[in-house]
């Protein structure tokens, strides 16, 4: 067993020279495009002390080599004559392409931004670095093998797979492009090749909205070898949520990419999904970016590159890049906020993307078929899009206003263990003195992570249903929720399923106690035989984690029963996820002859990358099923649990309605709603 801390370094490349181009003549449709994007980021990323904690890799400039890699010899040459030529024939020259502007130091700066990439792959695919960003402009994902489009000149991240994948031998590469725009030119490299998986979300209002291509919506699948690598979820409305994009991420990007096993991920990190970006009108808060970015950091092993695309408001773009940032460097992230029941237009794409990649994913096995009577032309009422055209304040977007993301402080001990004394300690970890395993011990560090000078904790105990029950009294004097995961053969008690709702409780067991379900008390069945990789993204993706985030508690309890039956890696897993919620606090309970997990558990607690999980079975068909079943009853209360819309007409629409009102206009006044 291997007690080795990994490096846990993140890179962040960046060089000034890409600021020195811009738009030379007036043209609206690129003036967003602004040296001071990149300006503002740096300049935030050092007032908040993250820079300093980078690890600064220098940037390159990228050869023809590298360009050849996704484009074409002829664009390449026509590309380079821009770097002699006067203001008249940049105008010209870029005539021929769609919303993108040539400079005559363009050419250098596209080098340095491909470049810069390819040096963020090869820190990352060496283990010099854990993860990193680059930071770069001109952006890419627009860029097609032989045209300019959208502010990009060449792909960067489509030459980036391609790159790793021959210089470094990698087999299989995630694409994560959440930006609001649909990068055409990762789906037009990649459509036939079945080792780059390209995920896009997108602002689409049925094609009305640019690049307005047909093959962006949710039934472009991929082609030849590659169908079904190339996953399109077209937003249909804007004012699109935390939710939303939560949503998107347990109900159809993470299940498949963890079936997927990617040994790289790349995002094409785009900011204007965000709040106030005059492009994406989106209404998703900077801090969701830490979530996004921390669910993503448990595949590949952790090795994640994300690389800057567009992102226009300048206030809401530097605060996502700082939120992303902290969560590479391991930062918990911050209580997810706003997080009202995805909208009925949201989850009508998620579910049409679920079914169109049903034939390819086991985890989408069971999905539900698309009804005949979806109308994608849905024209329901929905919240903020509709009430900004309602009221006629087509540009108020731009003009929200938006709480500042909370600052990130991580506690002074990341993980405090308590252990019997034959047991030794994990390293990295802190000894929690207090002398014996015993309820004093256990309450005492709740005490320290409430009062956030503890980030989370391990404790190896005789008896794990006592533990849970101590903690659970204990945790009831707190003025917070408490959310509690347990994991094998149980004897839950009654009392822990509080109608009062400051507990709720996730049991996977053996056992069928379907009739137990309540909406604070969760009996999940876990079968011998599913406790693999598909339980995992069934039974965790899918609904732990949406019940979860809902939940928001302040503090997230994990029990591991003797015999709870899962391996490690999935257990490292399932205890990666869950350092989302609650500021990260999670108290492990183990039981004590299950010694062998507390390695790789404290090194999960610890923020290392867990292991990715084994191979991928069809998950079984009853015990799927019976998931289904509860997913089903308790998507009435957790709506988050939702993957397809409700059938229009359906009763609860108008409470939902009135919700997102509320949500809504409480966002604007800048205040907090209550849980
Ligand atoms: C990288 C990026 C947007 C282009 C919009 C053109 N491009 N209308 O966000
Ligand atoms: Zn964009």
């Amino acid at each position: 067993m291997s007690t080795e801390v990994m490096k846990m370094d993140t890179a962040l490349i960046y060089d000034e020279e890409m600021t020195k181009y811009k738009l030379l003549w007036p043209n609206p449709a690129c003036e967003i495009e602004t040296p001071e994007r990149l300006m503002v980021i740096n300049e935030a990323l050092k007032k908040n002390g993250l820079s300093d904690r980078c690890v600064s890799v220098p940037v390159r400039e990228a050869t023809d080599e590298d360009f050849l890699l996704v484009h074409s010899k002829e664009y390449l040459e026509a590309v380079k004559t821009t770097a002699n030529m006067n203001v008249e024939e940049l105008m010209e020259f870029s005539k021929q392409y769609n919303d993108v502007y040539f400079h005559q130091n363009i050419y250098h700066c596209a080098k340095l931004s491909a470049g810069a990439t390819l040096q963020l792959v090869d820190s990352v695919w060496t283990g010099k670095v854990r993860n990193g960003m680059a930071l770069v402009r001109p952006p890419g994902h627009h860029s097609m093998r032989s045209a300019a489009s959208g502010f990009c000149v060449f792909n960067n991240v489509a030459i980036a797979a391609q790159y790793a994948k021959q210089k470094h031998g990698a087999k299989r590469v995630l694409i994560v492009d959440w930006d609001v725009h649909h990068g055409q030119g990762v789906q037009y490299s990649f459509k036939d090749d079945p080792s780059v998986l390209y995920f896009s979300w997108h602002r689409f209002e049925h094609q009305k909205f640019w690049p307005n291509l047909k093959e962006s919506d949710y039934d472009y699948v991929g082609e030849e070898g590659g169908t079904g690598f190339n996953l399109n979820i077209p937003w249909n409305k804007v004012g699109m949520t935390n939710s939303d994009y939560l949503s998107a991420f347990c109900h159809v990007l993470l299940p498949i990419a963890y079936e997927f096993s990617p040994d790289l991920v790349l995002v094409t990190a785009g900011f204007d999904a965000a709040i106030g970006d005059p492009e994406g009108k989106m209404c998703a808060t900077p801090d969701i970016f830490a979530h996004l970015t921390h669910l993503l950091m448990n595949l590949a092993g952790g090795k994640l590159c994300l690389v800057l695309e567009g992102g226009y408001n300048l206030t809401s773009l530097q605060q996502s890049v700082c939120q992303t940032v902290h969560t590479l460097l391991g930062d918990p992230a911050p209580r997810p906020a706003y997080l009202e029941p995805p909208c009925h237009s949201a989850l009508e794409s998620i579910h049409c993307v679920r079914s169109a990649h049903k034939p390819y994913w086991s985890s989408l096995r069971h999905a539900a078929e698309l009804p005949t009577s979806i109308s994608t032309q849905c024209n329901k009422s929905e919240k903020v899009g509709e009430m900004l055209e309602k009221e006629g304040e087509e540009e108020s977007v731009e003009e929200l206003d938006w709480p500042e993301p909370p600052t990130r402080v991580s506690p002074p001990v990341r993980t405090s263990v308590v252990l019997p004394d034959d047991v030794p300690y994990p390293d990295g970890c802190k000894r929690f003195k207090l002398g014996a395993v015993d309820d004093g011990a256990l309450k005492a560090l709740m005490d320290k992570m409430e009062m956030n000078q503890i980030c989370n904790g391990l404790a190896l105990v005789r008896d794990v249903s006592m533990a849970m029950k101590c903690v659970v009294q204990h945790a009831s004097s707190f003025p917070n929720r408490v959310l509690v995961v347990c994991v094998g053969d149980a004897e839950v008690q009654d009392s822990h399923s509080t109608k009062d709702g400051k507990t709720l409780t996730v049991h996977f067991s053996n056992k069928d106690s379907e009739e137990l379900i309540g909406k604070y008390y969760l009996p999940v069945c876990l079968k011998k035989g599913w406790s693999d990789a598909s339980w995992f993204t069934q039974a965790v993706l899918g609904l732990l984690l949406p019940v979860g985030y809902q939940y928001d508690p302040s503090l997230v309890v994990l029990a591991r029963m003797p015999d709870c039956g899962l391996c490690d890696s999935v257990w490292q897993q399932l205890t990666a996820v869950l350092q989302g919620l609650a500021q990260g606090h999670t108290l492990v309970l183990v039981q004590e002859g299950e010694k062998a997990c507390v390695g790789p558990t404290a090194s999960t607690l610890l923020g290392q990358a867990a292991p990715s999980m084994g191979k991928f079975h069809a998950p079984p068909v009853k015990e799927v099923e019976a998931l289904e079943r509860l997913r089903h009853k308790l998507q009435a209360d957790w709506k988050l649990l939702r993957n397809t819309a409700p059938e229009t007409g359906g009763g609860d629409e108008p409470d939902e309605e009135f919700q997102s009102t509320v949500w809504f206009k409480n966002l604007i006044k800048n205040t907090l709603p209550s849980n």
